[in-house]
């Protein structure tokens, strides 16, 4: 006859058994409610970021609204050669530069090295990497007295008058561009020119004399050498540039190569501050 175990070590084993069995129970329900709960806050968050988006496009839409009226006001129903930078006045204070101390950097004649390189290299803000320089970049546009429009096509061009409507633009955004400048800004200059600073430049013309001491440190000249180079950093233009600046920002001059700026803005590994 088969020996049935003691009353006592029967409690045990069935106490032992149930513990499991309500472990088990936790464990399957836990998983359970896991996915349950994933799965509906699956829907949740598309609501979520669905309406999100909707609000942010709203603001969007208005903000743009506003800064496209502060522009359109500058040259609608004007003679194209007769927009005075100042007509700009109200767009820049509806749409003012941010500050970037220490990543200002410049141009004059240089537009494509300079876009290569900061393209690559993200430490050096241009005009034309804020929202207002990008979404114009390239484009031309003017009004015309008696119209409302705008238009694209038949606007004068930058050497037909001084006053014109694209010209005048720049100038006003590279005026409050180089008045934000602060800490070390950085120009990038042309060395295969016989006057690398030129004063009738926008550069020379604007945004040098807008330059503030108060918040700039120093200018840090970077001169594009080719191999069939014309200037160095003794031109004479550059005294010019000295004269120009507003007394206590320092001025530097460093004469860098193309190739040299190149492999620099290829290698992700060099630092900045080490391309020249
Ligand atoms: O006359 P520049 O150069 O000296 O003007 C360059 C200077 C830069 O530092 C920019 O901050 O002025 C600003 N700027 C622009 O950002 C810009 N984007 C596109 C000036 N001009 C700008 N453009 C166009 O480049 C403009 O429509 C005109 O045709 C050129 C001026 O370039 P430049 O003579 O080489």
């Amino acid at each position: 006859m088969e020996s049935r175990p003691p009353p006592k070590r029967r409690t045990k084993r069935c106490l032992v058994l149930t513990v499991a069995a309500v472990l088990l129970l936790i464990v399957v329900l836990g998983v359970a409610l896991g996915v349950a709960l994933k799965r509906n806050s699956e829907p949740f968050k598309k609501t979520f970021i669905d309406r999100y988006s909707a609000e942010l496009s709203m603001i969007f839409q208005i903000h743009c609204g506003k800064i496209w009226t502060a522009f359109e006001q500058a040259y609608v129903r004007k003679d194209p050669c007769k927009v005075p930078m100042e007509a700009y006045d109200p767009l820049m204070a509806a749409a003012p530069f941010k500050p970037a101390c220490n990543r200002m950097m410049f141009w004059s004649k240089t537009k494509e090295v300079v876009h290569d390189f900061t393209a690559k290299k993200d430490c050096f803000l241009t005009l034309e990497d804020t929202l207002l320089g990008s979404v114009l970049d390239g484009l031309t546009w003017c009004g015309k007295e008696g119209s409302s429009d705008t238009f694209t096509a038949g606007c004068p061009g930058w050497t037909d008058c001084d006053n014109n409507t694209v010209r005048s633009f720049w100038n006003r955004v590279s005026a409050a561009f180089a008045d934000a400048a602060c800490g070390d800004a950085t120009v990038m200059l042309n060395g295969s020119l016989a006057t690398p600073f030129s004063p009738y430049s926008i550069f020379g013309s604007i945004e040098v004399k807008n330059f503030n001491s108060q918040r700039m440190k120093s200018l840090n000249v970077v001169l594009i050498t080719q191999e069939k180079n014309v200037s160095n950093c003794s031109n004479a233009s550059f005294k010019d540039l000295q004269k120009e600046l507003d007394g206590g920002i320092k001025y530097n001059c460093k004469e860098v190569s193309e190739a040299q700026l190149q492999w620099c803005s290829s290698s992700p590994e060099t630092p900045c501050g080490s391309c020249w």
